[in-house]
């Protein structure tokens, strides 16, 4: 099975670095390698250069020519380090002279265009076709690491470094700049052999490679029509480790709209594509499973083939947008978890499409102000427990999520959401006391069931009903209450919380003793 990456339509034409060079006042610094602090001194001095830190080479340089001197120093292998010459200390906005930024059209859309992206923090692993890292955005970028090889520069990366590029190219004075331009930023080359076409094998272990790194964000532009089983294993399992995943909705939504994978699969926060105007392209796939969209029309990118920038259009470039927001969120409001950032991300976005949630839009546009202001939302703890493969030992999806009571601990309490499409079912281990009973108790802000199912129980799925529920509690409203007497030995039992067919989503607490 192999996966495509998801960019629409051919790119439509190519911009050339410099030819709308923004007119600024401000200048740039540039940092000379020592090897080279003799040999290129005129060179700088004599474009227009002032020399501020002898012992370091460093340079302070005008805008008006710090493009071309990057680019000719970079070219020497004479650049060490360049970067806006910022105001420290200031409140001022970012004010990036990379040539290409006017033609970033999507920093108004998602409104960050008046604020000022953080240091490095949370991590962005992208899972795509690797990137080039002699590309002059990634070429000496800091804060940037290769989890694999990454194939040779060429159509192979081409993918991977457009997606990046949007993430996380750097304010170097070169070419564009990402939504986080300092960014932790990390690639997984999925794609090993030539073009563009990704392996599933290579996908599961980006996701694990990426999880197993700690919290942080996971971005997949690419996808398919075809669930395959284990790239939901290497997902549920990154989501239980913490990590928030992102996915391009698919670009077949003027195409007969197949539901696609990954982006309809549970807890993967699916991202559509807008245009210029605000509107969901006519290419975006919309399903239950979108939860926002971000820009994805004439986005500048870098490229590797000829090592330049071009303009794109795709969920594919849509995603990393979020990505890379989520990452800044993330890193300025450390104390969410990625269940937390998941929702802030999405009910914070701009209303558009339709009123109010729809299967174009999700919740609309991404809006990076709302998102960093956004009320933290509840916990949603122990998390992916879908069903019971999810939380038996030695499941399909083994994941380690503890149980909620044991012989030792006997009372729990949980405070847990579910949604209809993202999270359909809350699934707890909990002990059965020997000749014991125990009890639960739920209140919510919706009507929610319980159920409880005996161990060797294959799902508590309504389609795979068996003779294995010992008890359930349906009544409506917004209080549930289920009580079960165990006659027996002590033995583990599976607790569900589930919809009724009219819900689509609940925040609710549970108390098993
Ligand atoms: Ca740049
Ligand atoms: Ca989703
Ligand atoms: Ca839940
Ligand atoms: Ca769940």
């Amino acid at each position: 099975m192999r996966f495509v990456v998801t960019t629409a339509l051919a790119v439509a034409f190519a911009l050339s670095p410099g030819a709308e060079a923004e007119s600024s006042s401000g200048s740039t610094i540039v940092e000379l390698r020592p090897g080279a602090r003799c040999t290129e001194a005129l060179f700088v001095t004599g474009a227009g250069g002032t020399l501020v830190a002898p012992s370091l080479g460093l340079y302070r340089v005008p805008n008006t020519v710090a493009a071309q001197v990057v680019s000719a120093l970079r070219t020497r292998g004479a650049l060490l380090f360049s970067a806006p010459n910022r105001l420290a200390g200031s409140l001022a906005v970012e004010d990036f002279s990379d040539p290409l930024v006017p033609n970033e059209w999507w920093r108004v859309a998602v409104g960050v265009d008046t604020l000022t992206p953080p240091p490095a923090g949370r991590a962005v692993t992208i899972v795509d076709s690797g990137i080039d890292v002699s590309h002059p955005e990634f070429l000496g970028r800091a804060n940037t690491e290769t989890l694999n090889s990454q194939e040779p520069a060429g159509i192979g990366g081409e993918h991977g470094t457009s997606v990046a590029s949007i993430v996380a190219a750097p304010a170097n004075g070169l070419g564009l700049v990402g939504i986080y331009p300092e960014a932790l930023f990390r690639s997984w080359d999925a794609a090993k052999g030539q073009g563009t076409e990704l392996e599933t094998t290579e996908i599961v272990q980006g996701i694990l490679a990426a999880s197993n790194n700690g919290p942080g964000i996971v971005n997949l532009s690419l996808g398919s029509d075809r669930k395959e089983l284990v790239i939901e294993q290497a997902i549920y399992e990154a989501v239980r480790k913490g990590t928030l995943v992102v996915a391009a909705s698919g670009n077949d939504g003027d195409t007969g709209n197949p539901l696609g994978y990954p982006a309809s699969i549970p807890h993967v926060l699916t991202v559509a594509a807008s245009d210029r105007a605000n509107g969901v392209a006519p290419f975006s796939s919309r399903s239950r499973f979108v939860d926002l969209t971000a820009p994805g029309v004439d986005i500048p990118i870098a490229t590797a083939i000829g090592k330049g920038w071009r303009t794109g259009d795709g969920t594919s470039f849509a995603a990393p947008l979020v990505s890379g927001a989520s990452a800044w969120v993330w890193t300025v409001r450390p104390e969410l978890d990625a269940t937390q950032l998941f929702e802030v991300m999405r009910r914070s976005a701009t209303d558009i499409d339709v009123q109010g949630r729809d299967d174009l839009s999700g919740f609309g546009l991404l809006n990076v102000s709302a998102a960093l202001a956004y009320p933290a939302p509840v916990r949603d703890p122990l998390e992916p427990n879908d069903d019971i493969e999810f939380v038996r030992p030695g499941g399909l999806y083994d994941n380690s999520i503890p149980p909620l009571t044991t012989p030792t601990k006997r009372t729990s309490n949980v405070q847990a959401r579910l949604d209809r499409a993202e999270d359909p079912r809350d699934v707890y281990r909990v002990w059965l006391p020997k000749n014991g009973r125990v009890t639960a108790t739920l209140t919510a802000d919706a009507n929610v069931d319980l159920s409880l199912w005996k161990q060797g129980t294959v799902s508590v799925s309504e389609r795979v009903i068996g003779t294995d529920r010992l008890a359930r509690a349906t009544t409506p409203g917004t209080s549930e209450r289920l009580t079960f007497a165990n006659k027996g030995p002590g033995r583990f039992a599976f607790l569900a919380v589930v919809f009724p067919k009219d819900v689509r989503e609940a925040t609710y607490r549970l108390r098993v003793s």
